[in-house]
């Protein structure tokens, strides 16, 4: 193990490189392609959002949108990704926010769609081609939330900035799904990568990944395919830019995820939620997906 890794009992866990700047050149040839994680420092300095968007600031100007908020319930079988929302006023939400401590979050909360005039508190960074202008995507939650362990369907790449509030994370490569024994047929693992349990879990034990604290205005480029698992140390609302993957391969795993594999997992759900879940447990566990 290097200087720069840390490790939980055997969990290996390496830092993530850190700049406060880039150019798209150095970034294109030491992250984006070889897909490695990276935290940006500066890239958000210039955001009005940093210095504007308060819990206050939410309830004060958007207080009476009506917002999904997610819990822990979305691990339960039969549930696919995304299900088991509850819709609550924001202003509700972020009392919520400001005075308890829970796993509560508004997750995947599209703002260019439901309070479009928040994009103008933030601007795109250029290190990238194709960051999309549609999906601008806000992940809002109370203290001790937690968003488990899962990569993104589509396979994008992320570019998550802590508006305010501190988390955790913890990445793992997407060729790490055996090692995490990744649930078929989802974007899910169910490892507890803070106290993993080898014995449930063996693969963990060589499983190779990152883990970052992310602090209030830093960016952290998450690659596409990338597993990531978040703490909310603090209340905590960021935004997640995203790109689709630039390869034919990462391309074609996202149409299969979208299209294939989410259907056919939706479609089991339906026929036999507990004895389909059991299934991808005992699979999961055997470690062959
Ligand atoms: O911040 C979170 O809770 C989840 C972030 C995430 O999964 C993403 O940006 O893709």
């Amino acid at each position: 193990m290097t200087e720069s890794e840390q490790s939980t009992p055997h969990l290996t866990l390496a830092a993530v490189d850190r700049v406060s700047t880039i150019n798209r050149q150095d970034f294109s040839d030491t992250y984006f392609t070889p897909l490695k994680p990276l935290i940006i420092e500066d890239i958000a300095k210039s955001w009005p959002a940093l210095k504007k968007w308060t819990p206050e600031f939410f309830k004060q100007q958007h207080g009476n949108h009506q917002v999904k908020v997610y819990n822990e319930g979305f691990v339960e079988a039969g549930d696919s990704y995304m299900s088991q929302a509850r819709s609550i006023p924001l202003k509700e939400f972020i009392d919520a926010v400001m005075t308890t401590t829970q796993d509560l979050r508004m997750f995947l909360y599209n703002i260019k769609s439901a309070i479009p005039e928040l994009v103008n508190d933030i601007v795109y960074p250029d290190l990238v081609d194709g960051l999309s202008k549609q999906f601008v995507f806000m992940f809002f939650g109370c203290k001790d939330s937690v968003t488990q362990m899962h990569f993104d369907i589509d396979m994008s790449h992320v570019f998550h900035t802590a508006i305010f509030g501190r988390k955790t994370i913890t990445l793992f490569p997407f060729e790490e799904r055996k090692n995490l024994h990744r649930y078929p047929y989802t974007c899910r693992s169910y490892v507890d990568v803070h106290q993993p349990d080898f014995n449930e879990y063996p693969g963990l034990k060589n499983a190779q990944g990152y883990r970052v604290v992310l602090e209030p205005g830093e960016t952290l480029y998450i690659p596409s395919g990338y597993w990531h698992h978040l703490i909310y140390d603090e209340a905590s609302c960021a935004i997640s830019l995203r790109c689709p993957s630039q390869t034919w391969q990462g391309k074609l795993q996202g149409f299969y995820n979208l299209i294939i594999m989410s259907s056919i997992d939706r479609l089991m759900n339906k026929i036999s939620p507990q004895g389909w879940f059991n299934w991808k447990k005992k699979q999961a566990h055997k470690s062959l997906v």
